[in-house]
């Protein structure tokens, strides 16, 4: 195997990895989602978030466009997780 060869392989492994990580992230955003989601709404309200103390804690940090509630998208961007 050339050097090249080597090299390509490595970079289409990286790039495998984080995609599958990136998926295993939104997946676990997610499930963080559906398990505060009270009302099924689909966002995150200050009142669901109580549920979460550093979720609490961030909560206008991660409410980027301050409409007082957590979307999917907010909560991918800020990486929060279950644990
Ligand atoms: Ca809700
Ligand atoms: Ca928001």
């Amino acid at each position: 195997m050339t050097g090249y060869k080597k090299a390509a392989l490595i970079g289409l492994s990286v790039l495998a990895i984080q995609a599958i990580s990136s998926l295993s992230n939104v997946s676990a955003q997610e499930s963080l989602l559906a398990t505060l989601d009270v009302d099924h709404d689909g966002l995150i309200s200050l009142k669901e978030a109580a549920g979460h103390q550093t979720l609490l804690e961030n909560f206008n940090l991660i409410d980027v466009n301050e409409d007082g509630y957590i979307s999917m998208d907010e909560l991918i961007a800020s990486n929060m997780t279950e644990g």
